[in-house]
């Protein structure tokens, strides 16, 4: 049969050639339906934002339309777009965070939600001068809870959590101006100043949405990572397997897919339920296996161990195994293309969120009050679909590759100080890492994150960058999408490590980890930025001067726009494999590439051959070191 040349996955390959086989489309296929992209929308220069328009203005200078009907220029416009899609993305994981607050603000000794880790929930309290002492730990819950609610609406003072950034950073932010203010403050005045006729300077623009990034990375993502360890605990190194050969024959497949803990875990829950249990063994299943798509994998995997089903890319493909018998879904990153897709198949398609409800989908609204009876009762609509499985229909690729999940920051503080320190119980520190970088032993680090974008052959650009940079002694960290990529590709288990350089592969063999670190979900990059943020103030340097950078090989959405955004503010260099839609606006495109560096001392840099992208990460990796006088 033909080679699809999609992905260099070869269970993603093996199912788009059967979805094609069964005349079922996938988004490869409406991406060539799709034909040329508008040239106007991909350089940022179609404006939309009144009825006087839309406006496009010519590419061409002096050719054409050169300015839109209010005046507005290429350069006015492409920030325009480009800040309101930081805003999207800002918006969408902060409202994440805000769940995860009033989650945390139910959380009872005797409800679905309690406190999985004290330690933790005891730090911020401290970390935000909450009284701790004689006070029940549900109390101090609580009024954490609301401390970090108000961060979202306060008319007064910055986000608390930037205190954790290095002071030279926080004096970068404070010489710019771009330090935030309440999270819904910021979203809100980045549409208030993108309305027709606000602002109208392109270099403010790009201020503003480095401001309101830093309320994503350091507000509304941190604050969902906090809070989500607090409640279901802070992940540990665990194994697991990914792809969607995880996929069971026997069983009750169920597909947890989109983004926040609080569905996810009590679905974990719902499917050790006894009575569950005994239900499917009913209806004929050996049992029921739980998988994760997206971010939703990301975190049930960090914390329980539940098998990776597969990346952004491969969503339409677990239902086209025919063997799946729900896909459950919250927020984001959730084709609407699953709705159609799921009636040619027998998997239901449950959406559970007020926020994202699909056409064409089962709604069974999640009810937060009564946790665990929603997601049992969801579970068990899965269970009895079992016996609308088409055997026929059925097939479930054999690949998987084991992976190590579950380093946090504690986690890896701890593995890491273990070896100098044998007998730690208290979390170490990142002195080992910061040694090892030092002396050369490893080069330095890089963040790789994101999502898969049909415009870069799938998982291609994730892999390609890994394996060269861990070959040149650079260690990795990842989330999101790119995480799962590279858990398929096996350069999450320790084995990966004879790919790695000699100096990097030493490291991986004394401390016993993988090359590639599983860091968790897209608003776990907050604890990239927070290993970032420790290992420069153990240097005593800004974050901008240490050999690290950050990546997103097949970035899509407007949450990697933000995220991209808050890494360059925050001092990291970040390379994109795909073009972002600025090219239209020559001042944008050097203020993001060149004068960011003098602004915030990092930039962007766009270069979709992950190959090349590797080698300029090097580079700079090596002139970073060099400035800071460290060994060669
Ligand atoms: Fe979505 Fe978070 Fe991108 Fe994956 S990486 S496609 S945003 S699931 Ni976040
Ligand atoms: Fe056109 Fe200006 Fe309206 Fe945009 S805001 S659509 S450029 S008139």
């Amino acid at each position: 049969m033909e080679e699809k040349n999609y992905s260099i996955d070869p269970v993603t390959e093996e199912l788009a050639r059967k979805a094609e086989k069964e005349g079922v489309e996938t988004l490869w296929d409406r991406k060539k339906a799709m034909k040329t992209p508008c040239g106007f929308g991909e350089q940022g220069l179609c404006c939309r934002i009144c009825a006087m328009g839309p406006c496009r203005i010519s590419p061409t200078e002096g050719k054409g339309a050169q300015r839109g009907i209010c005046g507005a220029t290429a350069d006015v416009i492409v920030a325009r777009n480009l800040a309101r899609m930081i805003a999207g993305g800002l918006a969408t994981h902060s409202d994440h965070g805000r769940d995860i607050a009033h989650v945390l603000h139910m959380a009872s000794r005797d409800g679905n939600y309690k406190i999985t880790d004290e330690k933790k929930l005891l730090n911020l309290a401290a970390e935000w001068k909450i009284q701790t002492e004689n006070r029940d730990i549900y109390d101090i819950a609580h009024e954490v809870a609301e401390v970090a609610l108000n961060e979202f609406g306060k008319p007064f003072g910055a986000l608390k959590l930037l205190e954790r950034a290095p002071e030279q950073r926080k004096q970068v932010w404070e010489k710019n101006q771009i330090i935030p203010g309440a999270i819904d403050k910021e979203i809100v005045t980045i549409m208030h100043s993108t309305h027709i006729g606000c602002c109208a300077n392109a270099e403010d623009l790009i201020y503003k949405g480095m401001k309101g990034s830093l309320a994503d990375g350091w507000g509304g993502s941190m604050i969902g990572t906090e809070l989500s360890d607090i409640l279901f605990g802070v992940p540990v190194p665990r194994e697991t397997e990914a792809n969607l050969g995880v996929l069971e024959e026997d069983q009750v497949n169920i597909i947890v897919h989109g983004h926040e803990p609080s569905l996810s875990e009590m679905i974990v829950l719902a499917v050790e339920d006894p009575e569950l249990l005994q239900l499917a063994k009913e209806v004929g299943a050996k049992g029921i296996n739980l998988a994760g798509m997206c971010c939703t994998s990301n975190e049930v995997t960090m914390r329980h161990g539940i098998k990776i089903a597969g990346n952004f890319a491969q969503q339409e493909l677990a239902i086209i195994t025919g063997a799946v018998e729900a896909v459950i879904v919250d927020v984001q990153c959730i084709f609407p293309a699953l709705a159609p897709l799921a009636k040619c198949y027998h998997t239901k398609f449950i959406t559970t969120s007020p926020k994202a409800k699909i056409t064409g989908a089962t709604h069974i609204e999640f009810e937060e009050e009564k946790a665990l009876a929603s997601a049992k009762q969801i579970v068990k609509e899965a269970i009895l679909n079992f016996k609308n499985r088409n055997k026929e229909k059925v097939f479930i690729p054999q690949a998987k590759s084991p992976a190590m999940v579950g380093y946090s920051v504690e986690a890896i503080k701890n593995q890491l100080d273990r070896v100098v320190n044998s007998n730690i119980d208290e979390i170490g520190t990142l002195k080992p890492l910061a040694d090892c970088i030092v002396s050369g032993v490893l080069r330095g680090a890089a963040g790789i994150v994101g999502c898969n974008n049909p415009k870069i052959k799938h998982d291609y650009g994730h892999i390609e960058l890994m394996k060269e940079l861990i070959k040149n002694d650079i260690i990795i960290v990842t989330t999101g999408c790119a995480a799962q990529a590279a858990a398929k590709a096996g350069l999450m288990s320790k084995e990966a490590r004879k790919f790695a350089g000699k100096g990097l592969e030493r490291v991986c063999e004394l401390v016993d980890i993988p090359p590639v670190l599983h860091m968790g979900s897209c608003v776990d990059i907050s604890r990239i930025l927070l290993l970032v943020s420790e290992l420069a103030q153990l240097l005593q340097v800004d974050m901008s001067a240490l050999p690290v950078v950050g990546a997103a090989p097949e970035w899509m959405s407007e949450k990697a726009v933000s995220i991209g955004t808050y890494v360059v503010t925050s001092g990291i260099d970040t390379w994109l494999g795909v073009v972002p839609p600025v090219t239209g606006s020559a001042t944008v495109v050097d203020l993001l590439t060149n004068k960011a560096e003098d602004i915030v001392g990092a930039k962007f840099y766009v270069e979709p051959d992950p190959r090349k992208a590797a080698q300029q990460m090097i580079e700079r990796i090596e002139e970073k070191r060099e400035a800071l006088g460290l060994s060669l």
